[in-house]
């Protein structure tokens, strides 16, 4: 038998179920947390865990202690865990399915089980959405018409769902491109491989992944890719392309090509569909006709075959194209017109300036992995100046004003400590920042004098998402116009697949913030990266800074900076657009930024 290949998404769905049976069976809410934020962690995965288990990676996921680590040792080698299987006895398997339903806890799911007497996880759902529609669920004990209707709701909408999840994360299908072509390139007969489709130009989400091969030897080549280990099923397979779905779920088509024709090729199969439609009927009308195998002339029949992509575009007459631009969103007219922007790339970025170290800030938010020279650290060696330290803050409950004063404070004198020590042997300066809850009526989570001990402020909605435009921009208006207030992270709020952005002026706070250098953040998280492609663009256009961090909560993170740069690249932003692409010396100057005590104690070697 094949050896079973676990997904990502099949072990987080296991812990989770596991965190369910030691709540209901009423373990310690410690434990309980620790396999969910390691179900969560493992679900937001850029790589297979698969993989990750195969090099021993398993314990550097964070939020994966040894414990977990352990058992999920034992699960991927043998198929089961003991300790699992003996958590989840005794629990039927329909409240896993119940667990689907938003507001339903397990012990609510426990409880509707029992009472419904719904064991089997088959039809679980459907059984409580017809107990919800003939009246049953009003009359147990602790639920009523309102909880009703919800749960009738809410399996209605986890229908929906299921049918859009289909497309993969961009970060996800990126990783596993990257399996696909260091295969490929193994192979002598492989001259060069590149993804294409939605995947090059880097869209948020990804349906199914495109790649091309240059080679001279089709018919080898293909074969030689259909012996991939990961490829399950051949869909179909041509002389020069073939598509199939690999073991946990995804297509690929892939397609062999000459080295004549590699630039026609990449041009036809990155797209997008818009694109293309639009280039072919210019050119219709100039008298050619487009296709993967070059450009043919309508009236000699003569096809000129083209290298590579600039030689593609230059013979239509237009400047190279960037793929993340290739959307029909005026970038051929732009093209044309020689306008086309000069969009921004990983070398402009000078630092980071939203991470969560594990500095013990007690929040009630969840706190980084690792401390700040470890990050700082990781920094260097992404060749930063700069890096903007922001856990959440204090919880509001269980702290006085003055407890949150001198937990900041504390806080302030080890950044300072840092910059004496650490930073300046580095070349990398800690800031001192705070990522502040927004409340709803806009105030901000700390007391005013607080927000003096912080170089800048980042604010953020992290609760009540559904109020009207109105009132959600009135909030962050309020919230934008407290001192140090530098950036507003995350500024829609949507989260791809969990949750929508919430509606607001854009063009209020649009205006508020070019006026007051306050930076709308790009957040790099493959299911955040908000603010979102076409509201980077609206901002760019509308002159509003902007800054991309990668809200990292451990340094693996740092390395997602590169999904926050496609999305800014996608909003055809420039580096003037992006605010950590300042050196330091002229982020200070613009942002005020008050480190006058570490300037005397630190001072910089001069460039
Ligand atoms: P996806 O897979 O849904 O995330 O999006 P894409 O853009 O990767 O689309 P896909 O995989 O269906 O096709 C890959 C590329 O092939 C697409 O970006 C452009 C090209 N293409 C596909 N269908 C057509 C078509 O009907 N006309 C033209 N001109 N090009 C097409
Ligand atoms: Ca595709
Ligand atoms: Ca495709």
């Amino acid at each position: 038998m094949a050896k079973k290949i676990w997904e990502n998404q099949e072990v987080a769905d296991l812990l989770r179920a596991v965190a369910a049976a030691y709540e209901i069976k009423g373990a310690n809410r410690f434990r309980v947390a620790a396999y969910r934020q390691a179900a969560t962690s493992i679900e937001h995965l850029t790589s297979e865990i698969q993989d990750l288990w195969e090099n021993n990676q398993i314990t550097q996921i964070p939020g994966v202690g040894a414990s977990i680590a352990r058992h999920l040792n034992e699960l991927m080698k043998t198929g089961k865990s003991q300790h699992f299987q003996k958590v989840l006895a005794g629990i039927p398997p329909a409240v896993f399915e119940l667990l689907k339903i938003t507001g339903i806890g397990p012990k609510t799911a426990f409880r509707l089980c029992q009472a419904l007497k719904i064991w089997s996880k088959k039809d679980a759902l459907q059984r409580v959405a017809n107990a919800a529609k003939r009246g049953k669920i009003r009359q147990l004990s602790g639920f009523g018409a309102q909880s009703e209707n919800k749960i009738l709701e809410a399996i209605a909408n986890s229908r929906l769902k299921k049918k859009e999840r289909r497309r993969m994360l961009l970060a996800l299908a990126d990783n596993l491109a990257k399996d696909v072509e260091k295969y490929l390139r193994q192979s002598p007969l492989v001259l060069e491989v590149k993804v294409l489709g939605s995947l090059r130009r880097r869209c948020a989400t990804v349906g199914d992944l495109d790649m091309a091969v240059k080679t001279r030897h089709y018919k080898q080549a293909l074969e030689y890719f259909l012996n991939f280990p990961k490829v399950k099923k051949i869909l179909n397979q041509g002389e020069k392309k073939t598509s199939v779905v690999l073991s946990n779920g995804v297509q690929i088509d892939v397609r062999f090509q000459a080295p004549d024709t590699w630039g026609s090729m990449l041009q036809y199969f990155t797209g997008s569909k818009q694109h293309n439609i639009h280039l072919r009927e210019m050119e219709r009308e100039k008298g050619f006709s487009l296709s993967e195998y070059g450009i043919r002339s309508l009236k000699t029949k003569k096809l000129v075959k083209t290298r590579t992509e600039r030689i593609f575009y230059n013979f239509l007459g237009l400047d190279y194209i960037p793929p993340e631009l290739r959307e029909d969103q005026g970038e051929i007219e732009a093209a044309i017109n020689h306008t086309l922007p000069k969009l921004v790339k990983r070398a402009d970025i000078r630092g980071d300036l939203h991470l969560h170290s594990n500095f013990p800030i007690e929040t009630s938010h969840d706190l980084g992995k690792d401390n700040f020279s470890t990050m700082i650290k990781k920094a260097a060696s992404l060749g930063y100046e700069y890096l903007g330290f922001s856990e959440h803050n204090p919880s509001q409950r269980g702290h006085t004003p003055d407890d949150v004063f001198a937990l900041l404070k504390e806080k302030r004198h080890e950044i300072d400590q840092i910059n004496r020590q650490l930073s300046q042997k580095l070349h990398v300066i800690a800031l001192n920042s705070l990522e502040i809850d927004i409340k709803p009526n806009g105030e901000l989570a700390i007391p005013e004098k607080a927000l003096e001990l912080l170089d800048y402020a980042i604010i953020a909605v992290h609760s009540e998402f559904t109020l009207s435009s109105k009132r959600m921009t009135t909030r962050i208006l309020r919230a934008l116009k407290y001192p140090k207030v530098r950036i507003l992270a995350h500024p829609t709020g949507r989260k791809i697949y969990q949750r929508d952005g919430y509606d607001v002026d854009w063009n209020k706070i649009f205006a508020f913030c070019r006026e007051h250098n306050i930076a709308l953040e790009i957040n790099s998280w493959p299911e955040r990266l908000d603010l979102p492609d076409i509201l980077v663009r609206e901002a760019v256009e509308a002159d509003v800074p902007l800054v991309i961090d990668t809200d990292s909560h451990a340094v693996e993170h740092m390395d997602l900076m590169e999904y926050g740069l496609d999305v800014a690249r996608r909003g055809w932003a420039e580096k003037k657009n992006i605010i950590n692409t300042l050196p330091l010396r002229k982020l200070e100057k613009l942002w005020n930024l008050n480190r006058c005590a570490r300037r005397d104690s630190n001072p910089r070697p001069s460039a």
